[in-house]
């Protein structure tokens, strides 16, 4: 092996477990890299495929905690955290961090939201695009990476609300539309999502939960923000009539899932709906 060799990932398999690895001087070996753009990686029995699910619902609804359930019930999964503090300008990794933005909009969200949904779509964007953790991925069946949210409900979701509400203007609109729409066809596969989990609470047990965290940045919130984001999922992932750009994404089954009652404590529940996440494959 060469001086600079460090080992990455031992996937499992018989005496001939495959050993990837990588250097300093060239972090993602070539065929790793052209493997991982096509949505699947080699192994040494074969193609194996990645699986994107995303967990969707409004603000509070319980998808950290749920995502936390779902790691501890799955470990095999690869589960990705909405990377809010990158947002509120806590993260002081590689990549530029920016002021608050979540508060920033929040106070002015005419002057802002165009930037944050921008950013935030950015960050997540970047982060959706990462190959499999090595640790995650499967050497029989298929690799799952969990998301909370996706560049779907940025769009569907939250940059949609805003330019309803007035937040975003049509100027701003149709330029976020036509970045995003280029994104998700240039980056094809690579962002598609295979189904959807939506944690369905109303508005006001997601105000009650909002307030029990007690984010600072969210402190302005009202429960007609709430009710606006209510109805957004509600016609996207279950009336279906928002239009949807994306062909793969009108395809992508929905899982719904109550999350009005208190899953985060009750044993009984938790296990329904980890079976059910399951049986939904
Ligand atoms: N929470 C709760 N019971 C539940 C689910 C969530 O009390 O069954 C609380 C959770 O502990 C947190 C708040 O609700 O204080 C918001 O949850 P989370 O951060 O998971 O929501 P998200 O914004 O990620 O959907
Ligand atoms: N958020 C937003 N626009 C997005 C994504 C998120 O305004 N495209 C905001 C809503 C919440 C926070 O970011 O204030 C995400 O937190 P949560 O996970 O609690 O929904
Ligand atoms: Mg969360």
């Amino acid at each position: 092996y060469p001086p600079n060799f460090v080992p990455l990932v031992r996937l499992g398999g018989n005496a001939a477990a495959l050993l990837r690895y990588t250097t300093r001087n060239n972090p993602k070996p070539h065929s790793w890299t052209m493997a991982c753009a096509s949505g699947t990686f080699a192994s040494e029995k074969g193609r194996a495929r990645v699986k994107r699910v995303s967990i969707e619902g409004n603000i509070a609804v319980g998808k950290s905690t749920f995502a936390r359930l779902l790691q501890s019930a799955c470990p095999d999964w690869e589960v990705v955290p909405e990377p809010v503090a990158k947002w509120c300008g806590l993260y002081m990794g590689s990549e530029c961090t920016v002021n608050n933005l979540l508060q920033m909009m929040y106070a002015n969200p005419q002057r802002w939201s165009y930037t944050f949904q921008t950013h935030s779509c950015m960050s997540r964007m970047r982060t959706q695009l990462q190959p499999p953790n090595p640790r995650f991925l499967q050497t029989q069946g298929s690799t799952v990476q969990l998301y909370e949210r996706s560049i779907y409900s940025d769009r569907y979701i939250f940059a949609l609300n805003s330019f309803e509400l007035g937040s975003i203007n049509s100027t701003e609109w149709t330029i976020y539309q036509d970045w995003h729409t280029l994104l998700v066809q240039e980056f094809g596969n690579r962002v598609a999502l295979e189904g959807i989990i939506y944690l369905q609470a109303p508005p006001q047990t997601c105000m009650e939960r909002l307030k029990i965290r007690a984010r600072p940045e969210e402190q302005a919130v009202q429960q007609d923000y709430l009710d606006k984001l209510h109805a957004q999922h509600e016609r996207w992932l279950l009336d279906k009539s928002t239009e949807v750009h994306f062909e793969p994404l009108r395809r992508a089954p929905v899982l719904l899932l109550d999350a009005s009652v208190e899953f985060k404590t009750d044993l009984q529940v938790q296990q329904d709906y980890i079976s059910k996440v399951h049986l939904h494959g």
